[in-house]
């Protein structure tokens, strides 16, 4: 295959951009001949994981799934992209630990909440504050910041090329030999 696997973690809330710098870098690295596979929302929570909600547990439980599929993408040697808020460093310890913290690289999407809530793409943020979403990430459940991400990246000041070359410096050492 020439290249071996690894996880690349995207952890912020939500509209911070991590799906959309997902996305960008998988484009790079197909580019690169890199077989890659990227989970997130769209595909995770609309098909194995559509009878979970977003309480405390239903979170948890949602990132076990994503972690124990990815391990085996990534022990197939599949470089494996996850786009979840995975709000808490306990969840993302417990996705570390499934995968092996060697293939885990944790990255930040950092953009404020100001800034996520001023985007609000999909009109969510505005729904919370009037309360029609519970345990909305943010505004209603916490958000812990990752205490050592291998990145931070703040979308209100990068731009996506620059977050996309800021990972690619970062991953394709790891990848390919
Ligand atoms: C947070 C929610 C919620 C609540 C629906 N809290 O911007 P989006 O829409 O596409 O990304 C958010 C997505 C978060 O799902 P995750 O699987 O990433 O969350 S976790 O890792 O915490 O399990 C948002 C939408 O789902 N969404 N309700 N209450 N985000």
């Amino acid at each position: 295959l020439g290249q071996r696997g690894l996880m690349i973690w995207f952890t912020g809330l939500s509209g911070s951009g991590k799906s959309t710098i997902a996305i960008a870098l998988e484009r790079e690295l197909h580019r690169r001949g890199i077989l890659c596979r990227i989970l997130d929302g769209d595909n995770i929570r609309s098909g194995i994981n559509n009878n979970l909600g977003f309480t405390e547990a239903d979170r948890v439980e949602n990132i076990r799934r994503i972690a124990e599929v990815a391990k085996l993408f990534i022990d197939t040697g599949i470089v494996t992209l996850a786009a979840f808020i995975s709000p808490n460093n306990d969840i993302r310890e417990m996705a570390a630990r499934i995968i092996g913290k060697d293939d885990f690289l944790e990255v930040y999407v950092s953009t404020p909440l100001e800034e996520c809530e001023r985007r609000d793409v999909k009109g969510l943020y505005a729904k919370a504050r009037r309360g029609e979403i519970k345990n909305f990430t943010g505004i209603t459940a916490p958000f812990e910041a990752p205490a050592h991400p291998a990145l931070t990246l703040d979308t209100s000041v990068l731009s996506l090329e620059e977050s996309v070359n800021r990972l690619l410096e970062l991953v394709l050492p790891k990848i390919t030999d």
